[in-house]
Formats: C-alpha cells, sequence, structure tokens
C-alpha cells in the first residue's frame, strides 16, 4: 500500500491536494483489501487512482477593453464504471491540475454514495470572475466551452456548478453548447427551470447538508432544534444551509468570504439571510456590507498570518464550514472542541485537514466528511438529468422528498459500512468503504479497460 501511494506521489510530485484525498480513502480501505486479495491482485488502487481522461486547454478571451487574457481550462474524467461522469465545474483563480483531481477523485465515491448511476469527473479553470462584467463571463464561458464541448455529452460527461459557477455561468456555457452541437440536451445540470432546470437543485447541497447532519443527531439521540451553528462562506451551500437550520429551528451566527466573516449574535435569521442572497447572488458584493445593514453584527477581516480563522472560535454546537477544502486546520478543530462544538458536517470539499480529523475523532465529535454530507448537491443533479431524460418536471415536494430520502441512505449506508468492519460511528471510514467497494466492483465486472 506505501509502495503504491508512493509511486503516486512521485509521478505528480507536486499534486498536494490530491494526494490527501488519495491518502485519506487509501488508508481507510485497507481492511477492506485485506478481506478482499483479489483486489491487490486485480490493481483496483492503481486503477481506481488513475484518471480515465485528463483534458487540458487553452481559453483565450477578450476583455471589455479590448484586452486578450490566456486562461486555462481543465476536465478530469475520473471514473466511470457507474455511470457517465458527473461533476461540477470550478472557476477561481486558484485552481490547478492537483484541485481538479482531488475533486474528482472525492466525486467519484460521493457519486456512488448517492444511489444514483453516475460516475465522477470535475473541471473548471483558474479565471477569476470577481470584478468581471456579464459580458466578460459570457465571453469567458463561450470560449471554455468551445473546446469542452468536444468532450462531453449528456450520456458521456455531465458538468454542474462549483465555486464561480451558478446559473449565470450555467447559462452561457448551456446556449454556447446548444449552438455549437445543435442540440438541446441535458449535458449540465443546475440550469434554470425555465430551461431544463430542476426543483431544489439550488438549494440541494445546503438542503442536504441539514439533512445529513440532523441524521447523525437523531442517531445520537439528540436533534438540530436550538442548536447554535457556525458557518463558512456565504455562497451557494453557505446560504441553503443557513435556510435549512432555521426551517429546523436551529440558529446560525456567522457567514464569511476570503475576505472575512461576520458575527451576528443575535442569530442570522430569514430576513437578514434574503440580504445575503441579494448581496452575493445580484450584487456580487462582499460579506462585509452585511454589518453596514444590520450594524449588532462585527465584522472580522482574515488575517492568513493568524494561523488559524477565529471564525471557528465562536461559543457553539455545530459547524458546518462551506467555503473551501482545507479551511480548517489542527488549530481551528481545537478551537472548535474547546467551544463547545459536537458537530462537524462538510459542506465544503475537503474543508477539514488530516490533522483536524483526527482531533474530531479523537475527541468524539460528530464527524460528517464531506462526500456523505454534500452529495446531496450531485443527487438532485441526479435527478435533474433524470427529469431531463423523460422530458418532464417534478414537483418541488418530490423532488425535495426523495433529496431527504437519498440523504437518510448515505447515512446508513455510511453507519452499516463502518460496523461491518469494526468502526462503528465512523462516519469517514463508512463513507469511503462503501463508496469504494461499489465503484471497484463495477470495475471488475467491467474487465480491464
Ligand atoms: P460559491 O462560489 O457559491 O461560494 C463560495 C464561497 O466560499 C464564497 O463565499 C467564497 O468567498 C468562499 N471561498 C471560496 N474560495 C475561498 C478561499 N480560497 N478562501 C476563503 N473563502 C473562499 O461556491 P459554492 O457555495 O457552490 O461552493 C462552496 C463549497 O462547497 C466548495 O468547496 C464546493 O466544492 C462545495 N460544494 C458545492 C456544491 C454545489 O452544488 N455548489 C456541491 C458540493 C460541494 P469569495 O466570495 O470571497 O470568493
Ligand atoms: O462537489 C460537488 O458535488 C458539486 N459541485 C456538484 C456537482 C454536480 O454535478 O452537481
Amino acid at each position: 500500500m506505501e509502495q503504491i501511494f508512493s509511486r503516486i506521489v512521485q509521478r505528480d510530485p507536486e499534486q498536494k491536494e490530491f494526494h490527501q484525498a488519495v491518502h485519506e480513502v487509501m488508508e481507510t480501505v485497507r481492511p477492506v483489501l485485506d478481506r478482499n486479495p483479489e483486489y491487490r491482485q486485480l490493481a483496483v488502487l492503481e486503477r481506481v487512482t488513475e484518471p480515465e481522461r485528463v483534458i487540458m486547454f487553452r481559453v483565450p478571451w477578450m476583455d471589455d477593453q479590448g484586452q486578450v487574457h490566456v486562461n486555462r481550462g481543465f476536465r478530469v474524467e475520473m471514473n466511470s464504471a457507474i455511470g457517465p461522469y458527473k461533476g461540477g465545474l470550478r472557476f477561481h483563480p486558484s485552481v490547478t491540475l492537483s484541485i481538479i483531481k482531488f475533486l474528482a477523485f472525492e466525486q467519484v465515491f460521493k457519486n456512488s454514495l448517492t444511489t444514483l448511476h453516475m460516475g465522477g469527473g470535475k473541471g473548471g479553470s483558474d479565471f477569476n470572475p470577481k470584478g468581471r462584467t456579464d459580458s466578460e463571463v459570457m465571453r469567458f464561458c463561450q470560449s471554455f466551452m468551445a473546446e469542452l464541448s468536444r468532450h462531453i455529452g449528456p450520456n458521456t460527461d455531465v458538468p454542474a456548478g462549483d465555486i464561480g459557477v451558478g446559473a449565470r455561468e450555467i447559462g452561457y456555457l448551456f446556449g454556447m453548447y446548444k449552438k455549437l452541437r445543435n442540440e438541446f440536451t441535458g449535458v449540465l445540470t443546475g440550469k434554470s427551470l425555465s430551461w431544463g432546470g430542476s426543483l431544489i437543485r439550488p438549494e440541494a447541497t445546503g438542503y442536504g447538508v441539514v439533512y445529513f447532519a440532523s441524521e447523525m443527531l437523531t442517531y445520537a439521540g439528540e436533534s438540530i432544534e436550538g442548536k447554535t451553528c457556525l458557518v463558512s462562506g456565504s455562497g451557494n451551500v453557505a446560504q441553503y444551509t443557513c435556510e435549512k437550520i432555521l426551517q429546523l429551528g436551529g440558529r446560525v451566527v456567522t457567514f464569511s468570504d476570503s475576505s472575512g466573516y461576520v458575527f451576528d449574535e443575535e442569530g442570522i435569521d430569514q430576513e437578514k439571510l434574503e440580504f445575503v442572497k441579494q448581496l452575493k447572488n445580484i450584487r456580487r458584493g462582499r460579506i462585509r456590507e452585511y454589518c453596514d445593514k444590520y450594524p449588532q453584527a462585527v465584522y472580522i477581516e482574515a488575517d492568513p498570518e493568524l494561523g488559524y480563522n477565529p471564525l471557528w472560535t465562536h461559543k457553539a454546537d455545530c459547524a458546518m464550514p462551506s467555503a473551501t477544502q482545507n479551511e480548517i486546520n489542527e488549530q481551528d478543530a481545537k478551537n472548535l472542541v474547546r467551544s463547545g462544538v459536537r458537530l462537524v458536517c462538510e459542506g465544503a470539499n475537503m474543508p477539514s485537514t488530516p490533522s483536524a480529523i483526527n482531533i474530531f475523532l479523537e475527541e468524539g465529535v460528530l464527524y460528517g466528511p464531506s462526500k456523505a454530507a454534500n452529495a446531496g448537491g450531485v443527487a438532485v443533479s441526479g435527478l435533474e438529468m433524470a427529469q431531463n431524460s423523460m422530458r418532464l418536471s417534478w414537483p418541488r415536494e418530490e423532488v425535495e422528498g426523495r433529496l431527504k430520502q437519498i440523504m437518510k441512505s448515505i447515512h446508513i449506508t455510511c453507519i452499516d459500512a463502518a460496523a461491518e468492519y469494526g468502526m462503528d460511528g465512523n462516519y469517514m471510514a463508512g463513507a469511503n468503504i462503501a463508496g469504494f467497494v461499489k465503484v471497484v466492483n463495477a470495475m471488475l465486472d467491467q474487465g480491464l479497460v
């Protein structure tokens, strides 16, 4: 096992995030390999850690002043054993091949947990949409899709949104795909309602996180009602995590973006949440403006020198990190435990570092790992694909009911898989094992391809 991991590191020494994601899965599936010697013999670890296909391309575009820019585009088609490649697109200046590969790798096991037939992929670009006009974003998306369109399709690879890619970007990307291929098809999910989108897809990731957290709490004989929650980020996942916590009687006291965070001791209610939605989704402003509107709240500027994020020091019961990878380090994890947090449920992908996860497990914090906890987003993407194939739309109750059922099923799958391997209550082990076994068995069924 060590040899396989060393070889992965040696092959691509700079891909730190990818190594981190692979290491976690490899460590937790060790007992599965011990119990199934044919997995080793047939090199399943080597196969599942190598993408089926990596696409990298130039994305040239022109800004409003006539200046030409060149960004880099990516699509990593990681695994198609259980369905067409499926996973979001991220537009953020920090995007590298390592980031996209880690996200694609995580997506394979997450999608496997959803009960739906979706393989795993991820894509994106180091393009920074911040401060760009709609027409600049449109030209970028069109140039990006001019290349991507050759590689995707409703039965091949179905992208969606992620950081920096929301309804606006999906619209521009879809428009270009339709023009180039001359077909109106469910090639992207997260579409707007009037042209093939699904009800509940915008809400799905955040709602799903809170359904998953509720399942964990119920299993432990508690509930989310009356609990105070720390939420990071203020984008799609953070907003709908907050909304569902409020609906279930909990309290949210923080939101953040990459510049800093707000702490509102009175609690962020639905009216304040609507303000945040307007601020972030329509005006594309910064979270600090929350305090102009609600002056009783405090704004704390991000300070990378500090070594920890003070957002995670406030007294609370639950934490839902919903911004980005590695946003909770070891010190943050210790601070969370000290401030009374008993449940961490991950909306973002891989938001906790390995040493932070160790603290949670050692301290008996209920830890809901991202591949299980945030799978509601891609699950409703799968439901959007199903509706597109049938050329009809389900009502809100139908989609939300199915989402709730899927999150329940992921919860029980994690519990059962962890118990089967003697790691009761370890959701990380349960999610990795259950996700892994389904995918590798499908790979073995299909032979050496
Ligand atoms: P959005 O673009 O809507 O929001 C992202 C939020 O995170 C913003 O508040 C942003 O702040 C903040 N953020 C992004 N990068 C950083 C950074 N490097 N440091 C600090 N803050 C940062 O994205 P989503 O809400 O869709 O995604 C959030 C997380 O959830 C990601 O990890 C994503 O992979 C994951 N996720 C998303 C799903 C979805 O369906 N959208 C599904 C499953 C997981 P700023 O405005 O300053 O950039
Ligand atoms: O990380 C994720 O699961 C997503 N960004 C959603 C992917 C999708 O295809 O809906």
